[in-house]
């Protein structure tokens, strides 16, 4: 009976946290945030609320109720909220920590996924080389050939920026390296069928399954 009313009541507050972010409510999603950790709430249950509320944004921006200005606001309350979860990241049970290249592939800004897998991974004692956004796909290759990393990581948000994952992948063949390295992808627009299809190893649908098949690959390597 306890167990159910602790239920109800943290699904009451990751609701709290969905309107608030859907509201674009700055004070009221951080809030939301401190109250969730400080009631056991697990940060993947919060960040899942919050991209509900993101979600919720995007298709408002869709229907035009909302505009760029308000994406950019949702983006900052959105990387405010981010760091009151930060002291709270922890990536299950890594033992094997290796190397990793992350970022957010060319024309495409978005880097809020991406930074809470480099946070994740970094808490965990990975060696991260985080790129940025905006990557061209010869800075990724670069970076490999530089980092000799594990894993390459490859975000993107926009449809129309995916293939550029593609085009890091080409690259990488041509320089000799694909197979020095396993290649992981995430985003929006993707799915398992869609990275296969680009060449990558690996889908991650969100940061902690991204994270735990990073353990896995670093671990069999
Ligand atoms: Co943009 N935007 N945006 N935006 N934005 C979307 C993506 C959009 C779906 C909104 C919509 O129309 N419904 C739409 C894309 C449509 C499409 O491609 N078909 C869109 C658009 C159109 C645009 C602009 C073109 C708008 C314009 O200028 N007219 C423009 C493009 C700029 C550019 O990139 N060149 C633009 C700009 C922006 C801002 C900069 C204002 C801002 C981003 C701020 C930032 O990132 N610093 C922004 C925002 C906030 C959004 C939405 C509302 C929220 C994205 C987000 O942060 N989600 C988004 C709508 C939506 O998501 N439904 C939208 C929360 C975050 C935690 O989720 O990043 O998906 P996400 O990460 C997830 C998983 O995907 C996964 O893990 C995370 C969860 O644990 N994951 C990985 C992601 N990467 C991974 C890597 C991994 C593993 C897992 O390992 C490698």
């Amino acid at each position: 009976m306890e167990r159910v009313v602790r239920k109800m009541a943290d699904e009451e507050i990751l609701k709290k946290l969905t309107d608030a972010m859907a509201s674009i409510d700055y004070d009221g999603t951080l809030k939301a945030c401190r109250e969730a950790m400080s009631k056991g709430i697990p940060p993947a249950k919060v960040v899942g609320a919050l991209s509900e509320g993101m979600q919720i944004i995007g298709d408002k921006f869709e229907t035009k109720e909302y505009f760029l200005s308000e994406l950019i606001m949702a983006g900052e309350i959105m990387k405010e909220a981010q760091e009151t979860l930060k002291p709270h990241f922890k990536a299950g049970q890594i033992k094997v920590p290796g190397k990793v290249v992350m970022g957010t592939v060319e024309g495409d800004l978005h880097d809020i996924g991406k930074n809470i897998v480099v946070s994740l991974l970094s808490s965990a004692g990975y060696e991260v080389t985080d790129l940025g956004v905006n990557v061209p796909a010869q800075k990724f290759v670069e970076a490999v050939r530089k980092v000799k990393p594990d894993i390459l990581g490859m975000s993107a948000l926009l449809r129309a920026t995916v293939p550029e994952m593609g085009n890091v992948i080409d690259g990488l063949k041509k320089a000799g390296l694909r197979q020095k390295v396993k290649i992981i992808v995430g985003g929006l627009p993707l799915n398992a069928e869609y990275a296969k299809k680009l060449g990558a190893d690996y889908y991650a649908e969100d940061a902690w399954k991204g994270v735990e098949l990073i353990r896995k690959v670093v671990e069999k390597s």
